[in-house]
């Protein structure tokens, strides 16, 4: 992620102090800390920015991890560093980092009594003038993730201004608030596709994500065809991906949904489950989760489950679960060392209700890590109350599926869903082990609210969804500020966020239903002031669609966008027109009111025309909603008024 250069500036001052000699002036301001994502639990400045020009050297031993120090290298050579040796011992470069574990004798050294918290994925960035010439910045890890975590955390302190370069002097100590952070692709309709996934994972490096789990619906070795094993061309691409992903200190968990069908007292089935968990251990995937969700337990599939366990009844699903999944434990898990704890997914699994099913599930081995959408399927809100209720009902390692942007039920038809990841109360981490988000079928688009879900994940006692969310903005614009606010202006018209129940959890369009309401407020007293106003936001909103084609615009967001983007173009477009017709109401001229009118109704109608294909989601061919209950109500009201303007003359 580039810096947007309202930092790039500050920096800079501090830089030309670095790079003449001086120390910056007592009345001077110290340049703000960098903003860095997700947010670390402790920055603070320890000294002047330390300059990168020319070369640089890497310190390693056998412990460093190599994805951070590739990061390492890819991040300052793309920050412009001509050179850079990575090297055992120290040399004569000006400037120094010192890469790898806490535990390492020079690296204890370099962080001088700066302690890394033990806790997995731990780390600290620390820079110091000793050591080399223009300084040395040291990168440590509690662990290889947190080693890693390191360079992802000093990638945002690096600031280019021409040709200099340099670092911010800062001290960064970091831990996450939740071990498990990520993504269950978990949703109907089309999965994403390869070349998504590990764009995902790139991702979720850069924003310490380390889940992902795949779980799509739709694919049938996954779910209808569970007993199969995966062809071979299907179990490379699955390879790819779990070695893509561990690149990125990415969990790739595969998961089995065999519930349809299974015959929970059949060998067979039990067999065909080890074996396809084989095929996917020989594959590199050493994370595992048992989904149990969308089923209908209130049969058996087979009559030997009714031998075994009586008459069926959610009670009698869960205890049959239960003794599956504690099978899968020993003969599985535990036979397996590297094995990640066993994940699973309840039938009941969005209440908090102590059912029979819920009492039979907390018979289970308590190491298995039970998922828990919520108090809803799509919940309006968790608070602490309801998690600490889950992890009394499920019995213990409670961990959040949120369906948050997911956008495959009825409600979401036609919509991209940008708002920010709100309403988890702060300190959920105290109650359960982590969060990944369903996301929507457009995996790019989903990047607003899974870099709200990452930040939250990472530290949920300093969260703030609509300050994220910009932060999600600058990043999938690299930095580049007018990208950035077009983003903001076409993401504001994608935030209502549906539930199952008829009042949406997230309000749409804020931001332009605070304009609306200042246009009519001023309309009384100033009408020409009202409209200059709304229709200088009205042409950003038409601008927006060019500014995010423009470049800068992470590319698989634009193509997800598509269709939205041009809705957005015509509406903005039609909004601008509409207005000027009022204004020349206003000023007398009827007649060409009347010809802006007509245009206005014309862009709308091309607006309504445009669909989603159906290949990208789950509700078919359907009419891409932006704006819906504000633009459209502003068209109609601004219609009465020019009528009424008209009938008065
Ligand atoms: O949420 C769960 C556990 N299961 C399904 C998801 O697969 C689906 O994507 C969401 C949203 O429609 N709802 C579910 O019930």
């Amino acid at each position: 992620m580039a810096l947007p250069p309202r930092l790039v500036a500050a920096a800079a001052t501090a830089l030309l102090a670095v790079t003449l000699g001086v120390a910056p002036s007592a009345a001077a301001e110290p340049p703000p800390l960098p903003v860095i994502m997700p947010t670390p639990q402790s920055v603070e400045r320890v000294g002047s920015a330390v300059n990168l020009a020319g070369r640089v050297e890497i310190i390693i031993g056998d412990d460093t991890d190599a994805a951070a120090l590739r990061q390492l290298e890819e991040a300052l050579t793309k920050a412009g560093v001509e050179r850079i040796d990575s090297r055992r011992t120290p040399g004569n470069a000006p400037a120094r980092f010192v890469l790898g574990s806490a535990a390492r004798a020079d690296v204890k050294k370099a962080l001088n009594g700066t302690d890394v918290p033990d806790a997995p994925e731990s780390y600290v960035v620390q820079s110091t003038r000793d050591g080399a010439p223009q300084g040395t910045i040291v990168l440590a890890g509690s662990d290889p993730a947190g080693q890693y975590y390191a360079v992802q955390s000093f990638r945002q302190t690096l600031t280019v201004d021409g040709d200099a370069r340099s670092a911010a002097g800062v001290r960064i100590v970091d831990s996450p608030a939740m071990p498990l952070r990520g993504t269950i692709e978990g949703f109907y309709g089309d999965p994403w596709t390869h070349e998504e996934r590990i764009d995902q994972f790139a991702f979720y490096g850069d924003m310490k994500m380390n889940t992902y789990i795949y779980a799509p619906k739709d694919d049938p070795f996954h779910r209808e065809r569970w007993r199969e094993p995966y062809p071979a061309d299907k179990l490379d691409q699955l390879a790819e991906l779990a070695t893509a992903a561990s690149a990125h200190h990415v969990r790739f968990t595969f998961a089995l949904s065999p519930g349809n069908t299974i015959c929970y007292s059949s060998e067979s089935d039990f067999d065909a489950l080890l074996e396809k968990f084989e095929q996917m251990w020989a594959a590199g995937v050493r994370a595992f989760n048992v989904p149990f969700d969308d089923i209908d337990i209130s049969r058996w599939n087979c009559d030997a489950d009714r031998e075994a366990y009586g008459e069926p009844s959610s009670a009698k699903a869960g205890a049959a679960q239960a003794a599956w999944l504690d099978r899968i434990q020993h003969e599985f898990i535990e036979t397996h060392a590297g094995a990640h704890p066993l994940q699973m997914v309840p039938t009941e699994y969005s209440d908090l209700a102590d059912t029979g099913y819920k009492q039979a599930l907390r018979t289970m081995d308590e190491d298995i890590v039970v998922m828990w959408t919520g108090p809803d399927v799509v919940p309006p809100a968790i608070t602490l109350e309801q998690a600490d209720r889950a992890a009394t009902v499920y019995g213990g390692r409670v961990f959040v599926w949120d369906n948050y942007p997911v956008n495959d039920f009825w409600l979401t038809s036609g919509r991209l869903l940008l708002a920010p990841y709100a309403k988890r109360d702060l300190g959920l981490s105290e109650h359960v082990v982590g969060i990944v988000a369903n996301p929507m079928n457009q995996a790019a688009a989903s990047k607003i609210a899974l870099v709200g879900m990452a930040d939250f994940t990472w530290n949920d006692r300093d969260y703030d969804a609509e300050r994220t969310w910009k932060r999600a903005m600058d990043y999938l614009a690299d930095g580049d500020d007018a990208a950035s606010d077009a983003l903001e202006v076409f993401a504001d018209l994608s935030r209502l966020a549906p539930t199952f129940g008829p009042d949406p959890w997230q309000p749409q369009s804020p931001a332009l239903t605070g304009r609306i309401d200042a246009f009519w407020s001023a309309w009384d007293t100033d009408p020409a002031a009202a409209i200059d106003a709304l229709r200088a936001y009205a042409q950003r909103i038409q601008a927006a669609p060019a500014t995010i084609r423009g470049g800068a615009v992470d590319r698989g967001f634009v193509s997800d966008a598509r269709p939205w983007l041009d809705a957005t173009e015509l509406w903005g477009q039609g909004t601008v027109t509409l207005l000027e017709a009022v204004d020349a109401r206003l000023a007398g001229d009827g007649e060409r009111s009347d010809v802006l009118a007509a245009e206005a109704a014309a862009l709308r109608q091309q607006a309504a025309a445009i669909r989603v294909t159906p290949a990208e989601n789950r509700w078919g061919a359907a009419r891409v909603r932006i704006a819906d209950g504000v633009l459209d109500v502003l068209h109609s009201d601004l219609q009465r008024t020019l009528q009424e303007l008209d009938s008065a003359g």
